[in-house]
């Protein structure tokens, strides 16, 4: 587990703004990854917890909704915000203490729970990460591949 974080925080740092995390799957979110979910609304639990996120990778299906609860047992500040590659270097780069609603962005204060919901529509893999500084490159960072109905 600790290898695979290690492997999707490099590819964030070396992706750049084109091809972000395409390269992960055989490291360890492929096809022997868990049981997709969906399609159709699910509610995905996303603990954080020292500054990790509790699970590192998930797959769903396309054409998933998916509502994150996540539940901040820290107690400091942090994000949940999931997308693609250009979502992240928007969020990594940018000056944001916080984070109004938008969908898949949300930011969860100590002992908070908060709630966001993201739609799936294209197979691939989309990342999740929280961008407060420091929080990513120390390993805040998770990964969802999004695999066709008939995967
Ligand atoms: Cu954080």
């Amino acid at each position: 587990m600790t290898k695979l974080r290690a492997g999707v925080v490099a590819l964030l740092i070396g992706a750049g703004v084109t091809g972000l995390g395409y390269g992960i799957a055989g490291a360890g979110a492929g096809a022997s990854g868990p049981t997709p979910l969906g399609p159709g609304l699910v509610t995905i639990d996303v603990g954080i917890e020292h500054s990790r996120f509790d699970v590192s990778a998930y797959r769903v299906r396309v054409g998933t909704l998916v509502r994150f609860v996540v539940t901040n047992h820290d107690p400091i500040n942090h994000e949940f915000v999931v997308g693609d590659a250009s979502v992240h270097a928007h969020h990594e780069h940018g000056t944001e203490s916080s984070h109004p609603p938008v969908p898949g962005e949300v930011s969860v204060g100590p002992g908070e729970r908060a709630v966001t919901v993201m739609r799936f529509d294209r197979a691939g893999h989309v990342t999740y990460a929280c961008h407060l500084p420091g929080h990513l490159a120390y390993g805040m960072v998770g990964e969802i591949e999004v695999v066709p109905i008939a995967g």
